[in-house]
């Protein structure tokens, strides 16, 4: 096993698209290989700029990842995409428009696009995100683009791990920035309004710039607002100009640092974690002694500060 892993992570390496895509399954399928794989690929990541991008349901996320991508590969750039809305397959077609723009990324090698599975995710699509974005990492990629519906704690989790997040706004949806999720607002580096083809962009343009005033100051950076067409391919440009300055300005500062150390330190949680329940309820029996202690706590034989120590106490751990 450990010469096959050694062989799938120098194919890895090497950008070879299907052994990207199996370790991405073995990601979502919490395969053990996937660790293997991981831990050989860590000490080759830290080189890719992760752009997560963010937003309300169609408000032209995959539009613009699209012309992104689009954009860097005419800088021969490699990008990679993480779609993880389970709404619009980036695979499906559907999103990524007319057929003739797909099928040109297709024959791109510079660019590995997928969609994560969002069904069912033990461990939470965050953390499966973070580590497909290590491979994509690892595998040269030197942009990566996360597209993520932004709404639940999932989707702030995902956007914790990017170096740089853009919120995308539409006009038209009402008081758009007054009801936005506090969330939202905090998390965006950049603000796109999208659509800037429909009528309320200079409102909402305003009304925008007029929360962003009320924001508490960051050190290095006020965050920065770009009106953008992405149908038309409008403004993408100034996007990226947008995002490259951000990164400029931001890479040897305190607060980058102290934003990853953060990431790190929520990642070595969740894996810790995941470890522990492993160890005590992994075994054979865990999932049954799990069910007789709740039984047991439920008709208030015993109590559940006693049942985790009892728990704990039969893989030796106190
Ligand atoms: N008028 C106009 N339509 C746009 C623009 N950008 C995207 N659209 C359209 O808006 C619809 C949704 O675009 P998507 O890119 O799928 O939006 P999304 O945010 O990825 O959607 P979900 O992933 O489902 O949340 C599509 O029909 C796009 O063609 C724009 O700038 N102007
Ligand atoms: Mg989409």
């Amino acid at each position: 096993m450990a010469v096959a892993v050694d062989n799938w992570a120098g194919q890895i390496r090497a950008g070879d698209v299907r052994a990207i895509s199996r370790a991405i399954t073995a990601i979502e399928n919490h395969d053990p290989q996937a660790v293997e794989i991981l831990r050989q690929l860590f000490p080759l990541t830290g080189q890719a700029y992760l752009v997560g991008i963010t937003g309300a349901p169609g408000t032209g996320k995959s539009t613009l990842v699209d012309r992104l991508a689009a954009h860097y590969r005419s800088q021969k750039q490699t990008v990679g995409i993480i779609a993880t809305d389970p709404t619009s397959p980036f695979t499906g077609g559907a999103i990524l428009g007319d057929r003739i723009r797909m099928q040109g990324h297709a024959t791109d090698s510079g660019i590995y696009i997928r969609s994560m599975a969002t069904r069912g995710f033990l461990g939470g699509l965050a953390r499966a995100t973070g580590d497909v974005a290590l491979l994509l990492d690892a595998a040269g990629k030197q942009v990566v683009l996360i597209e993520t519906v932004g709404v639940g704690q999932d989707e702030v989790d995902i956007v914790r791990l990017a170096d740089c997040t853009v919120v995308v706004l539409v006009p038209g949806l009402g008081d758009d920035v007054q009801n936005m999720k506090a969330g939202l607002m905090e998390i965006g580096d950049i603000f796109v309004l999208n659509k800037c083809d429909r009528e309320g962009a200079d409102r909402l343009e305003q009304q925008l710039r007029a929360m962003l005033q009320l924001a508490p100051a960051r050190d290095a950076w006020r965050p920065a607002v770009v009106r953008t067409v992405a149908t038309e391919n409008k403004g993408v440009d100034e996007l990226a100009r947008a995002i490259a300055g951000f990164r400029k300005q931001l890479q040897a500062s305190q607060e980058r640092r102290a934003k990853r150390i953060a990431h790190w330190k929520q990642r070595l949680i969740e894996l810790l974690e995941a470890r522990l329940l492993e160890r005590v309820l992994g075994h054979a029996r865990g999932e049954q002694a799990l069910e007789e202690l709740a039984a047991e706590v439920a008709e208030r034989k015993r109590d559940p500060y006693a049942a985790v120590s009892e728990l704990l106490a039969r893989v030796g751990l106190k």
